[in-house]
């Protein structure tokens, strides 16, 4: 596999230097700078490639092109936004590089309710909690009918968990829920995300699939032209928010996605951590069901707990099988090399804990902080080098 990292260009604090000393050879990035829905324009394209091959490494993935809303819901101005998306793809095709990763989530993107659950070791991880999210829906954002979505135990153990928190930190739980994090696309103010939620509810899940397979229809020959593969990522969690529909949730939202439009150029992107968050995703038997459709893998662990909580667990221990699932990464590799193919999968470290002298420092994007992915990484390549020389033996 190929072993790449996760870099927010030239503001993140983590720089191209200290990328190269994790041992990475493949950067993951997106123009991040350009509006969302706006064509990425060749020269910025070629700027930003030259930036990160100066150090050594190569651009190995786009993540993301993000989807503007209007594309999501099929109105307002989808078919300049879906043009402008067919544009970019061609201009990053033409760049050379050949990963675009991207997400059909509606209104939020990944969302975490604590940005700095501890753990034993005084490490601090992300977490998800059923109960402050469904306190911070029922109770703080008092969504349409939102009771409604959540079983009689846990609403009242959100009422309970609302009433007992200061000002303070309801406004820190909005801000995680609602603000964006790194990477993601949606930031909102409370007014603003009811409007968004409203919007896409009235869609469906069968309208939100359907949108969704109507603009790879429109993207994918694009794509395969620019000899682009496209993989979209999962919604994380993988289940409904604030009543939403989500699309890209299961296995079978998986198949559905890849036979709606047939093509390498149609592709996934197993991201462990997001998938994994459901014990129903049996995520090795996806690794061999959709095998040459998996153009990009996140690896991460999580800890679930019944009610939807998790958190997210040392790289190599939690609830998933994690060198399972890099062992059937490289058997694909294998059948790839054996049909002729030289590249690999690029994979990189998904998130970390926050450790060490970076517990507490500003700036430090949640989730991506250097020691936290270098730790997770060097595991991961121990991983790799070990299932590899057995597999030499
Ligand atoms: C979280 C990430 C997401 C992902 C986007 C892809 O860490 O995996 O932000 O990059 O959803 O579009």
């Amino acid at each position: 596999m190929l072993e790449t990292w996760r870099w927010f260009g030239p503001g993140d604090p983590v720089t191209l230097q200290k990328i190269v000393q994790a041992g990475a050879q493949g950067v993951v990035t997106s123009l991040h700078h350009i509006a969302t829905g706006s064509v990425w324009p060749d020269e910025e394209i070629a700027r930003r490639k030259r930036e990160i091959e100066s150090h050594g490494l190569s651009w190995a993935v786009v993540e993301s092109i993000p989807l503007h809303n209007d594309i999501k819901t099929r109105s307002g101005d989808f078919c300049k936004y879906i043009d402008n998306y067919r544009e970019s793809v061609r201009n990053v095709g033409a760049a050379g590089i050949s990963v675009v990763c991207y997400n059909f989530m509606p209104v939020v993107d990944w969302t975490r309710t604590n940005l700095t659950y501890t753990l034993p070791n005084a490490a601090q991880a992300l977490r998800f909690e059923m109960t402050d999210f469904a306190a911070y829906d029922v109770y703080l954002l008092q969504r349409d009918n939102a009771a409604a979505d959540y079983d009689p135990g846990l609403l009242a153990r959100a009422k309970q968990r609302f009433e007992a928190m200061t000002p303070p930190e309801r406004e820190l739980l909005e801000q995680n829920i609602i603000a964006g994090l790194p990477g993601g696309e949606g930031s909102y103010d409370r007014q603003g995300i009811r409007r968004a939620i409203a919007e896409f509810i009235a869609l469906g899940v069968e309208g939100m699939r359907a949108n969704l397979i109507a603009f790879l229809e429109e993207v994918i020959p694009v794509a395969e032209e620019a000899g682009v593969r496209m993989c979209i990522h999962p919604d994380d969690p993988p289940f409904s928010l604030f009543g939403l529909p989500r699309v890209v949730s299961t296995a079978a939202d998986a198949r559905t996605i890849l036979t709606a439009v047939p093509s390498p150029s149609n592709g996934l992107t197993l991201c462990a951590g997001s998938f994994g968050a459901r014990a129903d995703n049996d995520l090795i038997g996806m690794v061999r069901e959709f095998g040459s459709h998996i153009h990009f893998a996140h690896l991460r662990n999580i800890k679930r707990e019944p009610d939807g909580s998790f958190y997210e667990s040392e790289h190599l221990d939690g609830d998933n099988d994690i060198v399972g699932l890099i062992d059937a990464l490289l058997d694909e590799e294998e059948r790839r090399s054996a049909l002729g193919r030289t590249d690999r999968i690029p994979m990189r470290p998904d998130h970390g804990h926050l450790l060490g002298d970076e517990i507490g420092q500003e700036g430090v994007n949640p989730g991506y902080s250097f020691g936290g992915r270098l730790k997770g990484l060097a595991e991961l390549r121990g991983v790799m080098h070990a299932l590899q020389a057995v597999r030499r033996r």
